[in-house]
């Protein structure tokens, strides 16, 4: 594939950890949230088998916080999402598809509830600060909605949890999953979740302070030498093996949480209002087309910048490929694709045109691994 350098800009703005991870060996970046998001250090397949093995350090502040506070900011938050957040707690991160009123996904944030009337929406790549001040404006709540300055860090891996130890104490290894802390690093206090988007384990650190942030960066390579630390980033091989959802890619705003198997993220019977409810119940009743669903294809090479067909044996058209890469796991092809009804379910026989070879592949559930 050509490659392209991308041009820099006050728009496309960098992190406070752009310069390191460039005398680091970042070698591309994409957007994420009019931001630099790292997309490789070298070979994808490495840092893989690296993440799976032993701590990475990414820079994640491209996943930006927007800030509702203020006294109508618990029912604004649940009015965009689809999620009953009525039982939720301080300290506890909730995955939460946001929703508009025709129930298409909007973002799939990570949602932290810093008090009750402090929360933060971690997003996914879209601009969910704009739709948040729409719905406070229409709906005249009192509420400030900004975005903070915080600069995610994140440690992954299976080694995360004893190089985290060594600087923060054994209190970090207690965190249970999805629940957050304040921890001290030299006299400052960072907010410190368990979480990442990986499936291997570990910590996001919601960097404030920028300067201890930073110095909290050199400390984790420096402590990290007998962990065999890397630079890394969220690794397209190790996300799809484990089903981890790329919105933009894998979802967009013209699919709707069934489709996209949020199942357990939807609460219809509860009493709590939310944009989309009621076409989620009309969803429910009359049930979905089309799913996402894993391929696993016989090709041991793709390399995805848009969509492409899914066909059935006969060559029709059944669906639409969306995100893939090669999985040294499966010694294949394995992909995130939305099939249409009948045609969603495991076993199914499927065809791809990767590069004008039409290769065969087969329907399974997700998550892969
Ligand atoms: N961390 C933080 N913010 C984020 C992401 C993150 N914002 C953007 C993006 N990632 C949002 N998408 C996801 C998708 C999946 C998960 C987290 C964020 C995730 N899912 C777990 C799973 O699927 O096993 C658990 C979800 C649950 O059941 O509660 O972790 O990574 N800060």
């Amino acid at each position: 594939m050509k490659t392209f350098s991308i041009a820099k800009s006050r728009r496309l703005r960098s992190t406070p950890y752009t310069s390191r991870i460039e005398k680091q060996g970042v070698t591309a970046y994409t957007t994420y949230n009019h931001m630099l998001l790292p997309a490789a250090f070298g070979s994808l397949e490495d840092s893989y088998h690296h993440l799976k093995k032993n701590v990475q350090i990414w820079d994640v502040a491209g996943e930006r916080q927007v800030e509702v506070r203020g006294k109508d900011s618990a029912k604004l938050v649940q009015m965009m999402t689809c999620r009953d957040l009525s039982k939720s707690k301080n300290g506890r991160c909730y995955y939460c598809p946001i929703i508009d009123d025709d129930a298409g996904i909007i973002n799939d944030p990570v949602v932290l509830r810093l008090s009750e009337d402090r929360w933060w929406i971690s997003i996914a790549d879209s601009d969910v600060i704009l739709f948040a001040k729409g719905l406070a404006i229409g709906n005249k709540f009192d509420v400030k909605i900004f975005e903070p300055n915080v600069d995610i860090m994140a440690i992954q891996g299976p080694k995360s949890f004893g190089l985290m130890e060594k600087i923060f104490g054994e209190k970090i290894t207690n965190l249970k999953f999805f629940g957050f802390d304040y921890f001290d690093f030299k006299g400052t206090k960072h907010l410190i979740a368990r979480s990442g988007w990986s499936k291997q384990g570990g910590y996001e650190i919601y960097v404030e302070n920028t300067k201890s942030g930073l110095e909290l960066y050199d400390r984790l390579f420096e402590i990290g030498k007998e962990f065999n630390v890397k630079p890394g980033c969220p690794n397209l091989i190790e996300r799809i093996e484990s089903g981890l959802l790329s919105y933009g890619n894998d979802m967009d705003l013209y699919d709707n949480p069934y489709e996209c198997g949020f199942d357990k993220y939807v609460n219809l019977d509860s009493d709590v209002s939310f944009l989309g409810k009621d076409k989620l119940k009309k969803i429910k009743a009359e049930g979905i087309n089309r799913k996402l669903m894993g391929l696993i294809i016989d090709a041991n090479e793709i390399s995805m910048t848009k969509s492409l067909d899914v066909k059935d044996e006969n060559n029709n058209v059944i669906g639409e490929l969306r995100s893939a890469c090669f999985s040294p796991h499966f010694n294949k092809v394995i992909g995130i694709a939305m099939i249409n009804k009948p045609f969603y379910t495991p076993s199914q026989n499927v065809k791809v045109d990767i590069n004008g070879n039409i290769c065969n592949g087969k329907v399974c559930d997700l998550p892969f691994i």
